[in-house]
């Protein structure tokens, strides 16, 4: 087992990590920036090193700086989070290089994942449901267009490169398909410096549900059911929970099976998530797989009660997992926490955290590295904490979310805790009615005074 790891990431999930390191014996390294040093996870950790000035850029992207911290330390793995370089294939490399185990994916599976058109034809090979479209890279307009019209109207581009909705376009008719290619190639292009797209027939009105995996050294792969990920606004999740109201017995029995056969195919080793994609009559897509663990990895949790941070660290070790797949039989939402104002577009909110009363009781769980007189940075994602409640039911898990929302005190800030309770309350939410396009017509409602 691992004597030492170094977290190569920062706020709550350096936080998650680390705790997970001291239950199981294992010194941690914090790596932080100076934006950071007042940040639990530095606190909270055995050892810190600085790693550079705020910029991501320059601190926690910062490969050659995050390298040496680990080798002045004598760290034995490096446990990357989510974001940053927790799927950089060419960090994945140089930790092999360095004889520092990286807990996530190998170089070569991150590129293979990392690259959408290549992951759908690697899905399709190991008999993964995916999205009627073109067989991979498309050549030229003119294909497109050919191809476009056989299949029918409407269609998605999507850039090859993307991911969180980066050149992709939805396009309903023929003659809007010209401007929607030289859009989205040139968005895809200026963005990751890659333009290659393919198409897909556009699914109306889909959910996102996605399926936790994980696999082994030995190519056995287990899935811990899913998360309907569907409130989102800008490709940024907001809430989410286990089990789906839209799932059925039936459906999760097709998507775990389908999920453990894409796991096994590729011989994947760890923590991942592959995402898909599910239309009204519950009909299921690959969409794409996610290489690292996942900010809403702890609903799964909850519900199947199981650290996926020990199972990642084990797996990493070399420890064979159970094999076993789970139903969940508990309930569980999260609710993302933002310094962002809900009643103002969503405008971030950085500043300086006055007064904090953090909610508990039976059920809640809270995630997160901010305390009182904590300032939070310009600089990186505006996510400050991730409040959890777990239950029997939904009905519960909702009513526990409400009555937490309620005790939740941030001033100083704002944050979405009044977009949360709000939720809490729409009856499209309530009756479990919600696709990927619900905040498009989701309106804050006026605050209350007092
Ligand atoms: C789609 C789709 C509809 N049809 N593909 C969005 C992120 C990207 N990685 C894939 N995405 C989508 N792909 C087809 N063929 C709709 C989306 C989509 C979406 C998916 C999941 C969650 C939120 C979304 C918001 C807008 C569009």
């Amino acid at each position: 087992m691992f004597k030492k790891i170094l977290i190569a990431n920062r706020g709550e999930i350096a936080l998650r990590i680390i705790r997970t390191c001291k239950e199981m014996g294992i010194k941690t390294v914090a790596v932080y920036s100076t934006a950071d040093a007042e940040s639990l996870h530095v606190k909270f950790a055995d050892e810190a090193v600085c790693i550079g000035p705020p910029a991501s850029s320059e601190s926690y992207l910062k490969m050659s700086n995050i390298i040496a911290a680990a080798e002045i330390t004598n760290a034995d793995a490096i446990h990357p989070g989510y974001g940053f370089l927790s799927e950089n294939a060419k960090f994945s490399k140089i930790c092999e290089e360095h004889n520092i185990k990286f807990i996530g994916a190998s170089p070569e599976m991150i590129e293979k994942m990392g690259d959408k058109a290549s992951a759908k034809a690697t899905m399709k090979k190991a008999g993964v449901p995916c999205v009627p479209g073109s067989d991979g890279i498309l050549e030229s307009y003119e294909q497109t267009e050919k191809l476009a019209v056989e299949m029918g109207f409407p269609v998605m581009l999507k850039a090859s490169a993307g991911g969180g909705g980066k050149g992709m376009r939805a396009v309903w008719k023929k003659e809007k398909l010209r401007d929607a290619w030289d859009s989205a190639r040139h968005e895809a292009r200026a963005a990751f410096a890659n333009d290659a797209m393919y198409l897909e027939k556009l699914i109306e009105e889909p959910r996102h549900i996605e399926i936790q995996i994980v696999g082994d050294s030995r190519g056995k792969a287990c899935h811990l059911s899913e998360r309907d990920c569907s409130i989102q606004r800008r490709h940024q999740k907001l809430t989410e929970e286990t089990p789906s109201p839209f799932m059925t017995d039936e459906l999760r029995n097709e998507m775990g099976l389908a999920a453990v056969r894409a796991a096994e195919f590729i011989k994947y080793e760890g923590a991942g998530t592959i995402e898909f994609l599910v239309d009204k009559h519950r009909n299921f897509y690959f969409m794409e797989m996610n290489t690292r663990i996942q900010v809403e990895h702890p609903i799964t949790e909850q519900v199947i009660d199981f650290d996926l941070i020990r199972e990642q660290i084990l797996v990493a070790a070399g420890v064979p997992i159970s094999g076993k797949n789970y139903t969940p039989k508990l309930h569980s939402i999260e609710c993302r926490i933002n310094a962002e104002d809900p009643y103002n577009d969503f405008r971030p909110s950085p500043g300086k955290i006055t007064t904090l009363h953090a909610p508990g009781g039976h059920g809640v769980r809270l995630d997160t590295h901010v305390y009182s007189g904590y300032t939070i940075p310009p600089n990186y994602d505006s996510m400050i904490a991730k409040l959890i409640t777990t239950a029997q039911t939904r009905d519960e898990a909702i009513s526990k979310m409400k009555r937490a929302l309620d005790e939740f005190v941030i001033e100083g800030i704002k944050t979405t805790i009044p977009f949360h309770r709000q939720l809490m309350e729409h009856p499209d939410y309530l009756a479990g009615n919600y696709t990927t396009k619900f905040m498009e017509s989701f309106k804050m409602e006026a605050p209350i005074e007092d």
